[in-house]
């Protein structure tokens, strides 16, 4: 008997996986949680069906939400992850000299389930630098003014409880929960499948922050491969950071050529914004 997992990527286009084994699956507070062991991919975090995460190319998606805001803030000592209760995102962010990494994650199964099942990602979480609060990022970040040097957003896709990540008036908290150099970055989805998002969010970012900027990376994964985000900034031009000429851990994407490359973003995405 063969088990396939499929995902509705749109209403239209399915992408479907020969599953291994179905390791875990359960209902939380808030969403449906699965993780499968997939032949081409290994393992896969699933919520509400659709894929998180996996094995083999988190690293892309990873490395890039975390390594582009911080180089390009330059010197980063607090750092907040909303959402990523995988870990992941943590996970590169300590890569950096960083004082303080927090994490503010709604839903206490993931965190469990990537403690049991992506221990890679979920090491993270015992690093004497990193906090992990189990609330609603929303009103978390509402306690904090001119507090942490970089903000991201590490959600699910723009339904179910990650809706409200997705207005301005969070986008407006967090500017306030910036420092004064502060650099926001949140993932953005794919500008084939969500193209009126990625221009709402833009317009909201080129509002609240002097410097708005859309950056792109390949996720196999994900809806439509071509991944965005969004990056806000308060000083420094996202196009004119002062990138290291090399990284002093080891990557697998990212590259400070890459990081540079990865805002010429195509024209049709261009014409989207
Ligand atoms: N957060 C973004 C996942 C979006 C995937 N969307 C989809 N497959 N339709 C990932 C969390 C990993 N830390």
């Amino acid at each position: 008997m063969e088990l396939w997992f499929s995902e509705m990527q749109s209403k239209n286009v399915k992408m479907s996986y020969k599953i291994k084994n179905v390791l875990h699956s359960e209902k939380t507070k808030f969403q449906n949680l699965a993780v499968l062991d997939s032949e081409e991919f290994g393992r896969m975090l699933i919520l509400d069906d659709v894929v998180q995460l996996t094995m083999k190319d988190e690293f892309i998606y990873h490395e890039m939400i975390a390594h582009v805001p911080l180089f390009t803030h330059g010197s980063p000592e607090r750092v907040l992850v909303i959402g990523g209760g995988d870990g992941g995102t943590l996970h590169e962010i300590l890569k950096h000299p960083v004082k303080e990494a927090h994490l503010v994650e709604i839903d206490e199964k993931v965190i469990e389930a990537s403690k049991k099942f992506f221990p890679e990602l979920s090491v993270a979480f015992d690093d004497p630098r990193a906090k992990i609060f189990c609330e609603d990022g929303i009103a978390y970040v509402k306690r904090f003014k001119n507090h942490y040097d970089v903000i991201i957003v590490d959600s699910t896709d723009p339904v179910g409880p990650a809706v409200g990540l997705f207005r301005k008036e969070f986008y407006k908290d967090i500017f306030d929960a910036l420092t004064e150099k502060g650099v926001f970055v949140a993932q953005t989805e794919s500008p084939f499948y969500y193209e009126g998002l990625l221009k709402e969010v833009y317009n909201c970012i080129a509002e609240i922050f002097p410097y708005a900027a859309v950056y792109t990376a390949v996720v196999p994964t994900y809806p439509g491969a071509l991944w965005t985000f969004i990056m806000g900034s308060k000083q420094v031009d996202p196009n004119k950071a002062n990138v290291p000429e090399s990284c002093d851990f080891k990557t697998r994407y990212y590259t400070p050529d890459i990081h540079k490359a990865c805002f010429k973003i195509p024209a049709f995405i261009k014409e989207i914004l």
